[in-house]
């Protein structure tokens, strides 16, 4: 409840059953102190349950009070990321869930909304008594970071003048942002497309990057997995890219050259009352002095932080903060890199290795007003749940993979030893479907409820709908031999490829292994002799279902606090299933559907992971347990392999490819509610 309509006090109506918080006199402030009493009493009349808070000792809000309420929140800039760290750690270091209850109403009326969802939601992920307890959807609470500004006040039309049953819902338009004339427009459905957008958000919500609890931020291969979510987004980006006849993405490399790509949301803030900020083309960053974000800093130093970066990969050895120095290892290196780029509270040297990508997305989304003259908040760079909107995204993000990859360069190739699995031999994988091997896609239109995003409003469901990609669901016939004599137990690695550059030059192997989309992974049991393996794609290990991207109401099963309920509302972090396949085109897109079976005893973490969100492992790891594959995350693609020519090169047995096609049909599907 307390993330429901963000800007009305609590001790107004709450949620479907109009819960009122009665809280103590002492946690009014100031502006509703004189009406607190007769505001409470007024919804109280009607209310549909009330919950009395407890009277608890009043946390110290200085810091975190010192973003204004009607402000923009980044998680981005260092100022907002310790005044959140500070509510983080008053909300982690509550008693139990009574005393966490009474400390939200007392901020809940105080501190900025978005920081105040932000820093209860890592609470609620982080604190074992919560972990039955769902944070909404964050398109839910804040459509405001997802959509076009009209949408609400056609909402608030439809809110106004027809009762909750008899609402038409309110389309959102396609392809908003821009004009034909603009190329990059041609893949705006996957910039800006919700279920991405909150993939992103969440993945940085599961991470934080500062708290005082240690754990909270410490996570196992933490900067690994940054790496691999991110560079998997490229790649992903890369595919999209060819289908729609866009070359590959070019790295921002140049911070002194402007940046060729602009970029208009077209968003309002609802808490700040503010438009997101544009970025014209051809805009250059520039050095930074903010005072009202403490932020003084010069593009000299994003420099200084890069050449340190490719000082400390070349040489193999990071500089520790006693002056003494430490190796990178194969097998933690590009962990302890990973977190020295991103840079959490676990970087080994901060101050010497200082906050490149944070400061990346920081410079970039106060190009416009880098000294504040103009008193503009940032652009959208400056918010993962609204990052990937712009194409500079993807340009900063190839950079900072470049940089991974130049250290991923240094290690040695994998043998023929290392890749093969003796008596395993893949012979085969399909794909089923209408036509064998080859996918399809089409539009799908969905809706959103806006109604717990829409404060001060009439209650009730107000849908939103929109228009996103979709596949075909399909399934995977796999054969293989195992010649062991004996059951085995192996990983099936499952990736897509292109297999072709945007003029239609084959890929080589360098080129394909970077474009490599992971789309599932899982254990298998082999028996002695033939094993024919099916797998359903609803199942991948990269995805959650869409029903839990946009955590439909009406499709929660069983009670909630059940079990099942619990693991249903907890996982959101995930990519999007409905974007599991690219596009393709409407000829058919050519590509490369690889698998691979590795030896599960080699691989195998011992942990238990029953019921704690491990359907979406690949990119999101599990919560409270070790990353559940030993192998370096994107294996065995992580690494160039000098000595080969093309993929085929590169197979030993326990792999096999298929050639594929990937046709897109131009035509709107509505969602069959299930
Ligand atoms: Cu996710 Cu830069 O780390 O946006």
């Amino acid at each position: 409840l307390f993330f429901d309509r963000p800007t009305e006090p609590c001790f107004m109506q709450k949620g479907d059953d109009k819960t009122v918080f009665q809280i103590p006199d002492n946690f009014y402030p100031e502006k509703y102190k004189k009406v607190g009493n007769q505001l409470a009493d007024r919804f109280g009349t009607d209310a549909g349950r009330m919950v009395p808070v407890r009277n608890i000792a009043l946390p110290d809000l200085s810091l975190p009070q010192q973003l204004p309420y009607h402000n923009q929140f980044s998680l981005f800039v260092p100022k907002h990321r310790r005044m959140a760290a500070k509510l983080i750690d008053i909300f982690m270091g509550m008693r139990d869930v009574e005393d966490l209850q009474s400390v939200c109403s007392y901020c809940q009326l105080r501190i900025n909304p978005y920081m105040f969802n932000y820093c209860l939601s890592v609470a609620m992920l982080h604190r074992p008594d919560t972990k039955g307890l769902s944070p909404p959807t964050l398109v839910e609470t804040f459509p405001d970071k997802f959509m076009d500004p009209k949408v609400f006040r056609r909402a608030r039309e439809t809110s106004t003048t027809a009762p909750a049953g008899d609402r038409m819902p309110v389309l959102i338009p396609v392809n908003y942002t821009a004009s034909d004339a603009e190329p990059e427009q041609r893949i705006a459905y996957f910039r800006e497309d919700i279920g991405i957008n909150l993939h992103h958000w969440h993945w940085h919500l599961v991470y934080p990057f500062e708290a005082a609890d240690r754990a909270v931020v410490d996570k196992d291969r933490r900067g690994e997995l940054l790496y691999y979510m991110h560079q998997q987004i490229i790649a992903r980006y890369n595919a999209e890219r060819l289908c729609n006849n866009l070359g590959f993405v070019t790295r921002y490399n140049d911070f002194r050259g402007p940046i060729a790509e602009g970029y208009f949301p077209k968003m309002d803030s609802q808490v700040a009352s503010r438009a997101w900020p544009p970025r014209f083309s051809g805009t250059t960053i520039r050095d930074l002095d903010r005072p009202v974000d403490q932020i003084r800093s010069d593009v000299s130093e994003m420099e200084t932080w890069r050449d340190r970066f490719i000082q400390a990969i070349d040489s193999g050895t990071i500089v520790l903060p006693n002056g003494r120095t430490q190796r990178l290892d194969e097998e933690t290196g590009i962990d302890v890199l990973a977190n020295l780029m991103e840079s959490s509270i676990i970087s080994r040297n901060r101050a010497y290795y200082g906050d490149l990508h944070n400061m990346g997305h920081v410079f970039i989304s106060y190009a416009h007003d880098p000294d504040h003259r103009h008193l503009e908040q940032f652009g959208v760079m400056g918010d993962p749940a609204t990052a990937m909107r712009d194409p500079i995204f993807y340009r900063w993000h190839a950079y900072v993979d470049d940089i991974f990859q130049r250290y991923k360069a240094t290690l040695p190739a994998y043998t023929r030893e290392r890749l093969d699995f003796p008596g395993i031999r893949v012979s085969s994988i399909a794909i089923s479907g209408r036509t064998p091997n080859q996918f399809s896609t089409q539009w799908e239109q969905s809706s959103v409820n806006l109604a717990r995003g829409l404060d001060f409003m009439p209650r009730g469901a107000v849908l939103a709908r929109f228009t996103h990609l979709q596949h075909d669901e399909f399934e995977y016939t796999i054969e293989c031999d195992n010649t062991t004599g004996q059951a085995a137990m192996g990983t099936v690695r499952i990736f897509l490829a292109p297999t072709t550059d945007q003029a239609g030059n084959a890929l080589n192997f360098e080129e394909q292994r970077r474009l490599m989309i992971e789309l599932d992974k899982f254990t298998q049991g082999l028996r002695p002799g033939s094993n024919t393996i099916r797998r359903r794609s609803i199942d991948s290990s990269v995805t959650i279902p869409y029903e839990r991207t946009f955590r439909d109401e009406s499709q929660r099963p069983g009670d909630a606090g059940s079990a099942q309920s619990a693991d249903f509302d907890f996982c959101g972090c995930g990519w999007p299933h409905h974007m599991l396949i690219p596009k393709g085109t409407q000829q058919g897109w050519n590509c490369v559907l690889f698998c691979m079976i590795t030896n599960w005893n080699e691989d195998r973490v011992e942990q238990d992971t029953v019921g704690t969100c491990n359907d979406a492992a690949s990119y999101c790891g599990i919560r409270d347990r070790r990353y559940p594959d030993r192998k370096p995350m994107g294996f065995p693609f992580d690494r160039p392999a000098p000595s080969t020519g093309s993929l085929g090169d590169f197979l030993t047995p326990n792999m096999t490819v298929q050639n594929c096609s990937i046709r897109f049909t131009d035509a709107v599907r509505q969602r069959q509610q299930r």
